[in-house]
């Protein structure tokens, strides 16, 4: 690192700062409303933002549950779950961990704690708004919840609802799609709201190649959010009108199309990939260059990438039916597509190796989030280019294989990348540190978990288990007891995670402002920041990632 841009140089003339503002920072700032109601009726991104994380940390802690469950019941099967039931939990599992876990996930946030912050701006460009986003989301969770209780049976089709099932099926299938849809309108006004942000917010001598990574990434997320969301509501729609008014889109005895709905839920749920992995990859390209003393390698390479996996990875969504029927010219341009996109993501992992390679590596937690999620993203991702291939698709479509490769992609992906931001923004956001070693010792004990988990479900799929089966022929049991064992310690993993960030929440060590020695604009600023962030905004200059204040 040269001494132009020493840490130093850029933090001290904020640490005096501190003490004019309020201890406490925002939380202390309830505004109109009291207790309870200050959370629920502010408009302030941050409030909204913790909100948004403990939410979605309780579903996804409730999904892990049906998850752990289901691989309870494949290690006896019919003993726990039979098959009824036990399509009704990969069910419940899908839809919570998906539409309530991990496609909000990130942006919802971190991004909205930080995406002001980062671009030095008091909050976003619509803060009514985005309460309205929070209330959607809890309405349409709260729907979701009430799909899987309501009497009658909990929604049994998988979390794709495909249709002709969906139609047909007896369960509370109308009720959970109504929920979806209610998320979705949610994800667009977070994504507008964004993109506007980013817009029409940035800091002056904010540049579009000074924004930080991670505002890069959620913009482009913003106009998946915004485009491929709709296509999603008004699939769903479709449904529900088949189910009460018998509107036969996609039912062919009144002239509709099973594979229409295929190709409208995938046109919508392959670039709802790219809204989980692109933050991701914008939290993991933060961490990267504070925890190697570099700058990031490659900026605007990974600032477009970002884009461009946007906008390609919208066109591959035919990659998840080349077995339901297509035409040949139509499987091979998917095909070919789909290894197009490979290449900006290749594009970032080599960029972020490369910074490593340069840099000076601290290890902290964050950093072995960040390096796992390198590793684990990379495997979800070649193994993503086996079944985008046709030959090996035909053989792998349907089995465990998609099951090990997405959950690479989304928990050893988006997961590992909540989790890296969880440890890294800690101190932010509480005003505290989280104990270092018991981190470390929760992240090796997930990791190690995670691989058993998930990796023996590579070779399961391989020797052709088929997936969403309660039971299976003898020669399987023992990649199941494995897979089985492997989901305790990544259970255990976690409990040892989340034990140690809320009693650090509450006992942690007294954070500084920036303990990283971060450069972006959130370290500037104390911890927990104070409410509407900056006294006097930032005036950036110089450098992308340098950063004075106006005096
Ligand atoms: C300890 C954590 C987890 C365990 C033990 C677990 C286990 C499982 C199991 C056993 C299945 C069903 C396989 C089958 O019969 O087809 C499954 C399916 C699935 N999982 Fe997980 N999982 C975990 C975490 C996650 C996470 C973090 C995500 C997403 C962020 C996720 C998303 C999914 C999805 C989308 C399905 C497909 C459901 C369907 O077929 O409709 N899982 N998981
Ligand atoms: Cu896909």
């Amino acid at each position: 690192m040269t001494k132009k841009n020493s840490p130093a140089r850029h933090t001290s003339p904020m640490i005096k700062k501190r003490d004019s503002v309020p201890r406490g920072g925002f939380y202390r700032e309830q505004g109109r409303y009291k207790g309870i109601l200050a959370w629920l009726m502010s408009t302030d991104h941050k409030r909204i933002g913790i909100m948004y994380t403990l939410a979605l940390l309780s579903f996804f802690a409730f999904a892990v549950c049906a998850g752990l469950l289901m691989r309870l019941s494949l290690i006896a099967p019919g003993k726990i779950l039979n098959a009824q039931t036990y399509n009704e939990v990969f069910t419940i599992h899908g839809i919570i961990m998906i539409f309530l876990f991990v496609i909000p996930g990130i942006p919802v946030a971190f991004g909205n704690f930080f995406l002001p912050i980062l671009i030095g701006a008091r909050d976003v460009a619509f803060p009514r708004l985005n309460r309205l986003s929070w209330w959607l989301y809890l309405t349409g969770a709260v729907i979701i919840l009430i799909s899987l209780g309501l009497h009658g049976r909990p929604p049994d089709t998988g979390w794709t609802f495909y249709a002709p099932l969906s139609i047909e099926s007896q369960a509370n299938i109308s009720v959970a799609v109504f929920g979806v849809i209610v998320l979705g309108f949610s994800s667009i006004l977070t994504g507008l709201n964004f993109v506007t942000t980013i817009h029409r917010l940035r800091a002056p001598g904010m540049g579009w190649f000074r924004l930080p990574l991670f505002a890069w990434t959620l913009y482009a997320t913003g106009w998946v959010q915004m485009l491929a969301t709709p296509v999603l509501a008004i699939t769903l729609v479709f449904i529900i009108l088949g189910r009460f008014l018998g509107v036969g889109f996609f039912d062919p005895s009144k002239g509709g199309d099973p594979i229409l709905y295929e190709h409208l839920f995938w046109i919508y749920s392959h670039p709802a990939v790219y809204i989980m992995l692109l933050p991701a990859m914008g939290i993991i390209s933060e961490i990267i260059p504070v925890f190697s003393k570099e700058r990031i390698f490659g900026y605007s390479a990974i600032a477009l990438s970002a884009l461009a996996i946007a906008s390609v990875g919208s066109l591959v969504w035919g990659h998840h039916m080349f077995t339901s029927g297509m035409s040949d010219t139509a499987r091979v341009v998917f095909s070919l597509i789909t290894f197009i996109v490979a290449v900006p993501s290749g594009v970032k992992v080599f960029n972020w190796v490369a910074t490593l390679y340069k840099g000076s590596i601290v290890i902290v937690t964050p950093l072995l989030y960040a390096l796992s999620f390198i590793l684990l993203f990379s495997i979800g991702g070649l193994t993503g280019l086996i079944i985008g291939a046709l030959a090996p698709n035909l053989k792998l479509h349907g089995t465990y294989f998609i099951v090990a490769h997405f959950h690479y992609v989304m928990f050893g992906g988006a997961g590992f990348a909540i989790l890296a931001g969880l440890h890294y923004w800690f101190p932010k956001v509480t005003g505290r540190m989280y104990a270092e070693r018991r981190a470390r010792i929760g992240w090796l004990v997930l990791f190690i978990g995670f691989n058993i988990l998930y990796f023996t479900m590579f070779i399961l799929g391989y020797h052709g288990m088929p997936r969403r089966y309660f039971d299976y022929p003898p020669q399987y049991f023992t990649g199941h007891l494995v897979s089985t064992i492997g989901s305790w310690i990544t259970a255990a993993g976690l409990i040892i995670i989340f034990t140690n960030l809320v009693r650090s929440a509450f006992k942690g060590a007294k954070a500084p402002a920036n303990p990283w020695q971060g450069r972006t604009l959130e370290w500037q600023i104390p911890s927990p920041p104070p409410a509407e962030n900056f006294e006097r905004l930032p005036v950036i200059r110089g450098d992308r990632y340098r950063f004075e204040r106006k005096e």
